[in-house]
């Protein structure tokens, strides 16, 4: 069979293209460690997060020496905790959940970037080796504030970095306020 040489030469690009385009994805999974959000994060009710372990009061928690975990909730059109922060040379887990609507959760300039469902929680893990400061937004379209919605979060250097032990400030409080942070289980470096 005789095939003809401006033939040969496409049928040699075309496999080239699809060896180039099977090459991104293989390294995107083994080098650059791009993976999908699956539901090892688990499911809540969205109704109920109030009383949801995390969420009651979504923020910033130690689990190890350079560990961290963060839980936010996403709703119309915000993000609690909107400022999160944490050291440089962490690694951080992040739960992020939804109370109403299908939001996004992208900290922009990372490969961190997740859909947020009522009662799903996205799970992303991120190492944070350098001090920086990204945006949060949303990338799902939830409404007429869509626009605003952000956060930002804040790696810090971890010699200016404290604990934010509570954020929330009380709503019923009596008495004058109590000024004094406590922190808890917080050790000095
Ligand atoms: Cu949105």
């Amino acid at each position: 069979m005789h095939v003809h040489n401006y033939e040969k030469l496409w049928l040699g690009a075309s496999l080239l293209l699809i060896v180039g385009f099977i090459s991104t994805i293989v390294y995107g999974a083994a080098g650059a460690g791009v993976t999908m959000v699956n539901d090892e994060g688990g499911h809540v009710n969205p109704n109920n997060l109030g009383n949801t372990s995390g969420f009651d009061d979504p923020g910033v928690t130690k689990i190890g020496p350079s560990e961290y975990e963060v839980h936010v909730a996403a709703l119309r059109f915000a993000f609690q905790p909107g400022t999160i922060e944490v050291p440089a040379n962490s690694t951080v887990t992040f739960y992020v959940t939804s109370r109403d609507v299908i939001h996004g959760f992208q900290i922009v300039g990372t490969n961190a970037n997740t859909m947020v469902i009522p009662g799903e929680v996205s799970k992303i893990t991120v190492n944070f080796d350098e001090p920086g400061e990204y945006g949060i937004v949303c990338h799902e379209y939830c409404g007429a504030g869509h626009h605003s919605m952000a956060a930002e979060l804040l790696v810090k250097e971890p010699s200016n970095f404290t604990m934010q032990t509570d954020t929330q400030t009380p709503t019923s409080g009596n008495g004058p306020t109590n000024a004094t942070a406590t922190p808890t289980g917080g050790e000095s470096a």
